[in-house]
């Protein structure tokens, strides 16, 4: 029977060990919840990296065989892997160029070399179970030359393959010392999906103008094969944060948040640690706030929460200890005996807690200084069951195309972001419900389910327009 096979970098479990037995927890990720339906199905597999090094071959055997039971298959990593191959040219290469951080990045051959080889062993992986008439499904940045790879070796299998971050515009890219060879990793898929009409065209100028290919319109023709590119812009599990606005434990959490914060307006801000997500440009738009706003101090609280991410990566460090300072001087800078100006938490919490804190705050501040799509944005507007709250969104991040009724900055004019959270704690409540509808009414019909469904069928339209192209 055919099969979809799904392939990330991580799969959507953690695990835990404790007397030699491993234990799964599945994950409520976005992505997780939108392909469980898929993945879950038949003989369906999603193929990933567990999330920590497991070396022995009999716990390795151990693990396997739990995660078969849910249809997921481990590809094994070595330290050395995750060290050159993930937090090396993933994320010391490919992020921070894609993100429009060229500064940051670091062109290692041993990186590149892992990163080739570590595509090579999800490919070994992939070809043990895939057969000729499977869809495979191929996500994100960390395994931009499996579609390639896979091609190579089945040439007639279909491949999609969708970025979760940005493509940067050729002038960037084209700084990547292998950026042909990833192009050509990449245009092994049929389908190619990404989340702006921007990326796309990102993608499509950068194929034009480094390899050999003739595109027109959003197609590729590259090898004898016609590679179609298009947006996708991924939803959210709308349903589910608007069912947690009437969960009894959000409610308590609801409700304590009232009791604590009795008058105070508050402004939510989550990411994960990433310089990319504009930080501490928010610190100081915040700053600026109570500076030149002292009618605010002692009525308006910022509610950090930073989600710790790639702390071993030296970057992600500093910026680590650079919002520590920041938050310190401004809480010092404006504290009184009664108030905080920022709650700051490094740290994660259940989604209940998040799902408490999208319904309690006024605003919900996202200013990355880049970010493929974002989907606190999105959750915060699902979450907002009584139609009211601001959204302030950079217009950096993907999300922006679509939430235009959110008040759109630019993540880098600081002025812009405290004048937006001055008009935010003004807008009437008439004006607020009448933007959060619009948005709502958008999250809610392009959710989760929609993309998945779309980036399918799309595949499939594909690959039967290029089986008729052969056949003619
Ligand atoms: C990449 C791209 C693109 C956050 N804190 C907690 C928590 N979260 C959840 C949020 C949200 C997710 O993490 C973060 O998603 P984002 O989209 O905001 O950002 P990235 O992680 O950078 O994701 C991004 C995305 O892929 C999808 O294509 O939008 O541009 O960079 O769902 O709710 N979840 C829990 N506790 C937390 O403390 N449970």
């Amino acid at each position: 029977m055919r099969k979809t096979i799904i392939v990330s970098n991580r799969l959507p479990v953690k695990i835990s060990e404790t007397d030699g037995e491993f234990i799964l927890h599945t994950s409520e990720g976005g992505l997780a919840t939108g392909l469980g339906a898929v993945y879950r199905e038949g003989n369906n597999i999603w193929v990933g990296w567990p999330g920590q090094e497991i070396i022995d071959l009999k716990d390795q055997e151990k693990v396997t065989k739990e995660l078969r039971k849910t249809n997921l298959m481990p590809v094994f990593l070595t330290q050395e892997e995750i060290n050159n191959f993930y937090e090396g040219f993933s994320n010391e290469t490919l992020w921070p160029v894609f993100h429009y951080m060229a500064v940051y990045a670091h062109y290692e051959q041993v990186n590149w070399d892992a990163y080739y080889q570590v595509n090579q062993k999800f490919r070994d992986i992939i070809l043990k179970v895939a057969e000729p008439g499977d869809i495979i499904w191929i996500h994100d940045y960390q395994l931009l030359l499996l579609p390639g790879m896979i091609r190579a070796a089945l040439p007639e299998i279909s491949i999609g393959f969708f970025q979760h971050i940005p493509f940067p515009s050729y002038e960037l890219f084209r700084l990547i010392p292998w950026r042909a060879e990833i192009l050509e990793g990449m245009l092994g898929a049929d389908l190619m999906g990404f989340h702006t009409f921007d990326d796309t065209r990102h993608f499509l100028n950068a194929a034009s103008r480094i390899l050999p290919v003739n595109t027109s319109a959003n197609v590729v023709s590259f090898n004898d094969r016609a590679i179609v590119v298009e947006t996708f812009p991924m939803g959210i599990d709308y349903d589910k944060f608007v069912a947690l606005g009437s969960d009894p434990m959000v409610l308590q959490q609801i409700k304590n948040l009232k009791e604590n914060f009795q008058e105070d307006r508050l402004i939510l801000s989550i990411d994960r640690l990433d310089y990319s997500k504009g930080i501490l440009q928010r610190l100081q738009a915040f700053e600026l706030l109570l500076q030149l706003h002292p009618e605010y101090i002692g009525k308006v609280v910022l509610y950090m929460i930073v989600v710790p991410s790639r702390d071993t990566v030296p970057q992600y460090k500093e910026l680590r200890d650079e919002i520590d300072k920041q938050v310190g001087n401004i809480n010092a800078r404006f504290r009184t005996l009664a108030w905080h100006p920022i709650q700051y938490f490094y740290r994660s919490f259940p989604v209940e807690t998040l799902s408490a804190l999208y319904n309690f705050a006024d605003i919900c501040l996202v200013t990355p200084m880049r970010d493929g799509m974002n989907l606190v944005s999105k959750e915060y507007v699902a979450s907002r069951n009584n139609n009211d709250g601001v959204l302030i969104l950079s217009e950096m991040a993907g999300a922006s195309k679509e939430l235009i009724d959110a008040i759109i900055v630019n993540p880098n004019n600081i002025g812009a972001i405290t004048r937006a959270i001055v008009d935010a704690l003004d807008m009437p409540l008439a004006e607020q419900q009448r933007r959060m509808k619009q948005m709502r009414q958008l999250v809610s019909k392009f959710n989760i389910h929609h993309w998945v469904k779309l980036f399918m069928t799309r595949l499939q339209e594909v690959n039967e327009m290029q089986q008729n192209m052969l056949a003619r």
